[in-house]
């Protein structure tokens, strides 16, 4: 029986598995370049975000009706419950969408669909974390979030995703700042392939409340130090790090260091279809390869509850 834990940190569009894909595109007509899963799967070596990015921004191009969203979260949170999901704090990158002219409504109506139902269904509570393009321009962020006003009721908090290096955080204060007085969490990928100053000026200029990955506070011990104090959570994704060449080998991933330095580290999948595992798998190759303890396992499940937007009551539940 896997560990009961939260998810945090997942992008929707990351569990598109490569059969779904080609058959949403089929479905709607939208061409991709690949004739069958097996040249697909072909496609799958990537040197480092940058080119993992580029395939997965393609592949949603079968994306575009509220069932398509529906049938990918339906997907999603079948396989999720099956690895001992309780609770899944789900990222979506409604900017890839809006610019294909897939309206907000279409993505967040339809992922609701399935989300809606998710603990009748599968036993999952789930939240939506809508996330920003850091590549794209502060003002592209602002729009998005404007789009968003009408289904706020659906949306926990924000985070910021896609190409890190060169694209520091603090471009995006005015959003963060508006996204606060909504009423939303704050969160923002940091430290996956960028310097450890990306991740205490996500802390200090967005105000964010948990760092997605956070890696390279590793090479910044008055950092780290920060992080173990203010008890700020890191949802690492051990598998992903290794795919896109964060870490060399699974072996040499810094997990247990950071465990070792008191840092409030959670596990998690990223984009499972893509890198090799969900959830408990990435449980499953830190236990094997780095020798974490069942202990130490516990630990990070535990984490996964305290690190997320749950209730105290609600956390309880989960547990
Ligand atoms: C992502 Cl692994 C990763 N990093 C940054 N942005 C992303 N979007 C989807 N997966
Ligand atoms: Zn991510």
């Amino acid at each position: 029986m896997p560990l009961p834990k939260a998810e945090l940190h997942v992008h929707i569009e990351g569990t598109l598995e490569p059969e779904l894909a080609l058959a949403l595109a089929a479905r709607n007509g939208v061409e991709l370049p690949y004739a069958d899963t097996e040249e697909l799967r072909k496609a799958y070596q990537f040197s480092d975000l940058q080119s993992f990015l580029h395939l997965y921004y393609e592949l949603m191009a079968g994306l575009r009706t509220e069932r398509d969203f529906e049938e990918l979260a339906d997907a999603y949170l079948a396989r999720a419950a099956a690895q001992g999901v309780r609770h899944a704090e789900i990222f979506f990158d409604p900017q890839a969408h809006l610019a294909r002219g897939v309206e907000m409504g279409t993505v967040v109506e339809g992922l609701w669909r399935a989300l809606g139902r998710s603990e009748a269904a599968h036993g999952v509570s789930t939240q939506l974390i809508m996330c920003f393009l850091r590549d794209e321009s502060a003002e592209s962020a602002m729009r998005t979030l404007d789009a968003a006003k009408p289904y706020l009721d659906r949306i926990v908090g924000v985070g910021l995703d896609s190409a890190e290096v060169g694209h520091p955080p603090g471009k995006f204060r005015e959003v963060y700042e508006a996204a606060a007085a909504l009423g939303l969490r704050r969160v923002a990928h940091a430290g996956e392939e960028g310097p450890p100053a990306y991740i205490s000026e996500a802390l200090d200029v967005l105000g964010a409340e948990r760092i997605d990955h956070g890696l390279s506070c590793m090479k910044d011990p008055a950092l780290v130090e920060r992080l173990v104090r203010e008890r700020v959570p890191l949802t690492v994704c051990p598998l992903s790090n290794v795919r896109l060449r964060a870490v060399d080998i699974l072996a040499q991933h810094p997990l247990p260091a950071m465990l070792d330095a008191g840092l409030l580290c959670t596990v998690n999948s990223d984009d499972p279809a893509y890198f090799g595992g969900y959830v408990d798998d990435n449980f499953h190759a830190v236990h094997e390869t780095l020798g974490l303890s069942h202990e130490r396992l516990r630990e990070l499940a535990r984490n996964s509850f305290l690190a997320s937007f749950l209730e105290h009551d609600e956390e309880r539940r989960a547990r």
